[in-house]
């Protein structure tokens, strides 16, 4: 059984949002379309609290995309966004959202950042993602939203360690930096998973 796994498809990283990704409102009618080919198709949600710790806002002198030591763990800092209840949190209301299943909220920690939807940065907490999608007898998953280097990236790597058959849908998404994705490809490539 194959699912889709619909990555962060948010206004804060779509077009005049805080996080734009260039180009991320290309990709809507894609997911929209493919959503039907799935025995099963779930989202991620980012969804963190006001005081954030990967927010420059919270640290003195810090601009957004620096990177810093967060407890042990490099954090890019990033422009405030998806503050929960915000508008900029919301799935795109373009978005075909009537075969979406179940949304796996990440991000509330404001200690961790949590890029992928299987666990945040540092392994501390599983949402529960990996053993949702093998009650329901899923062995393969494909995966696109938003943004290809970032939260797609982190969650199709997790699939592979999780033991799913793992593809990212390269028309179905689109990254913060191409370069840093080109890069990211290849280590993906290298563990197992699949560009389609
Ligand atoms: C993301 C940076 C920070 C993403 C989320 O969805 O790719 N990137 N939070
Ligand atoms: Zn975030």
């Amino acid at each position: 059984m194959k699912a889709l796994i619909i990555v962060d498809m948010q206004y804060d990283f779509l077009p005049g949002g805080s996080l734009e990704v260039a180009k991320g409102d290309e990709i809507i009618p894609i997911i929209n379309n493919i959503q039907k080919d799935y025995d099963l198709v779930v989202a991620t949600q980012d969804w963190h609290p006001k005081e954030h710790m990967s927010f420059s806002s919270q640290h003195v002198g810090k601009l957004p995309f620096e990177v810093i030591d967060l407890d042990g763990l490099s954090q890019v800092l990033w422009p405030d966004h998806c503050v929960q209840e915000s508008y900029g949190s919301e799935l795109s209301e373009d978005l075909d959202t009537s075969q979406i299943e179940a949304i796996f909220r990440k991000g509330m920690d404001p200690r961790i950042d949590s890029y992928s939807g299987f666990y945040d940065n540092g392994k501390r907490k599983d949402t529960g993602l990996a053993g949702y999608l093998r009650a329901r007898k899923i062995d393969e998953v494909h995966v696109c939203g938003l943004a290809a280097d970032y939260c797609v990236f982190y969650t199709a790597m997790d699939a592979i360690s999780e033991g799913f058959k793992t593809s990212i849908i390269s028309k179905a998404t689109k990254a913060i930096d191409k370069g840093d994705f080109m890069e990211k490809k290849n280590t993906f490539i290298q563990a197992g998973g699949f560009l389609i």
